[in-house]
């Protein structure tokens, strides 16, 4: 049941309708709060290694990711644990940067939402991405030189028209280092549609009426 967010008092609505009122700000006020739906600092990914092309939480369909950090040898960020290198190492026959793609399907409601991670580098090559989120949102990421710690960013995108999709990373080249990725979050920041909680309580309205007039006619 959402809370009133403000007193009553500043309700300015005739007596006999107060139990309306109580109930009308009730639903003027209920806001969607923000909602992870999905996080993975790759942890679960572990004890990692080169040419990996299982993870716990996404598909690798194509190449191969490094999974990174202590304890494998190549922990070019300290104290994050571990993290992907999305150009895969070359081995056992697999070559070619990783695209990886979450296994969970995300059903993206109207509304606002934030797709964020780490950004790191291993190696100082031209690099480039394709960072999407189904249909909803798209954005490539390239450049060259390092980076120097991993750093975070956050791709803000407004979903208009209910779809659902998945979260993916598509790294281009090969040469076996690439763009660096951790803490990879989906937040739904706010939704544009009724909570099904407002639902409830404007369906109640009418009920509440139904109570003052009962109580008229005594
Ligand atoms: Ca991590
Ligand atoms: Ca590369």
């Amino acid at each position: 049941m959402p809370q009133l967010r403000f007193p009553l008092s500043s309700c300015r609505i005739p007596t006999a309708l107060t139990a309306m009122a109580v109930i009308a700000c009730g639903v003027l006020t209920t806001s969607a709060s923000a909602q992870t739906l999905f996080t993975d600092g790759f942890e679960s990914d572990g004890p990692g290694g080169l040419t990996i092309t299982s993870l716990t939480n996404w598909i690798v369909s194509r190449g191969s990711v490094d999974v990174i950090g202590p304890g494998t040898g190549f922990d070019f960020y300290p104290g994050n644990g571990l993290y992907l290198d999305l150009d895969g190492t070359s081995g056992g026959g697999i070559s070619g940067a990783g695209l990886i793609t979450t296994k969970q399907l995300f059903n993206l409601t109207p509304g606002d939402y934030a797709l964020s991670f780490s950004l790191g580098k291993n190696g100082s090559n031209a690099e480039s991405m394709q960072v999407s989120v189904g249909s909803a949102f798209s954005t490539s990421v390239s450049g060259s030189g390092g980076i120097a710690a991993l750093t975070p960013l956050t791709y803000n995108f407004t979903v208009t028209t209910g779809t659902s999709g998945n979260i993916s990373f598509d790294h281009a080249g090969g040469d076996d280092a690439g763009y660096i990725i951790d803490n990879v979050s989906l937040v739904r920041v706010s939704s544009t549609a009724p909570e099904p909680g407002t639902l409830s309580l404007l369906a109640v309205v009418p009920a509440a009426l139904g109570i003052i007039r009962f109580r008229r006619r005594k």
